[in-house]
């Protein structure tokens, strides 16, 4: 596995016109990076938050969060890529924020956000590999552009910004599941969220109901029949791998709601 770094990152973002930074709509403000802003800022880049898995949440929050970002005075747009949707919205925010034509875009965040799957969904059937671009000669580079419209390319290559934030995020964030030493504990803690901000997904993800999170891992493990073969213990440690993947994927289901974020962030008087 490529190791995220910060110039691979920094080196994507000189390329591009207009830098996507992709948010996950169940937790937009853990999933950005002020980091990246300002270098997007600092390097005289326009760009768009782009707060993704849309189809996760109900509507009204996420057209909250993007109040509030809007009122932040950043550019924002909401889609659910893996089903295509806010693609054509993406497309015409990007040329209204952009001051040149041709547009070259980034797409940039935090691993699992949908990165890939905006790439994916931008080049649709467009698909045009294409490089150098016309009209800039000496463009050289080995980033592969993608024609993903009239006077509009993608960098191909995703910039994943390195993972910081809190230890859950960087934790589940930070390596491919399967490679976690420890997924136990990141797991607890997303179980521990999921309860509290949805008391039924826990429930709904896998008909256990029960309160304690050590407890329901064990009962995910034993309904799959994983235990370990010297005694016979419920084999907790995948069935902790599988609520981590379980809520990349969006099958447990629960949502930072913005009224926290509001109220946290106002005086107390
Ligand atoms: N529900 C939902 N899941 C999504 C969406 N976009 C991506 N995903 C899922 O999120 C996971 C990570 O997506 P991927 O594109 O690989 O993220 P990347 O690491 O940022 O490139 C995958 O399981 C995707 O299927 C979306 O709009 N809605
Ligand atoms: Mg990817």
């Amino acid at each position: 596995m490529i190791l995220a770094s910060w110039r691979v990152l920094a080196w994507i973002v000189r390329r591009a016109d207009v830098v996507l930074e992709v948010v996950d709509a169940r937790d937009p403000m853990s999933t950005r990076s002020r980091r990246l802003e300002r270098m997007v800022n600092s390097l005289d880049k326009k760009l768009i938050i782009v707060i993704n898995k849309s189809d996760l949440v109900p509507r009204s929050v996420v057209e909250k969060w993007k109040r509030i970002l809007t009122d932040q005075g950043y550019n924002v747009v909401y889609m659910a890529a893996r089903d295509h949707k806010g693609t054509r919205v993406l497309r015409k925010t990007i040329r209204m924020v952009a001051e040149t034509s041709p547009v070259i875009v980034a797409v940039t965040g935090f691993p699992k956000t949908g990165k890939s799957t905006i790439i994916n969904a931008l080049k649709g059937r467009h698909s045009a590999s294409t490089s150098p671009i016309p009209g800039s000669p000496g463009y050289t580079t080995h980033a592969q552009l993608y024609r993903i419209g009239e006077n509009l390319y993608m960098i191909d290559t995703p910039g994943v910004i390195p993972v910081e934030g809190g230890w859950l995020e960087s934790v589940i964030r930070g390596k491919p599941t399967e490679q976690l030493k420890d997924p136990v504990r990141p797991a607890v803690e997303l179980l521990k969220r999921a309860l509290k901000y949805n008391p039924s997904s826990v429930k709904d993800a896998y008909g256990i109901d029960e309160k304690d999170p050590y407890k329901i891992l064990e009962l995910i493990a034993l309904k799959r029949g994983w235990r370990y073969k010297s005694d016979g213990e419920p084999l907790i440690e995948e069935a902790a791998r599988v609520v981590i993947r379980d809520y990349h994927e969006g099958k447990l289901l629960f949502y930072v709601p913005p009224e926290e974020y509001i109220t946290t962030r106002r005086k107390p008087r």
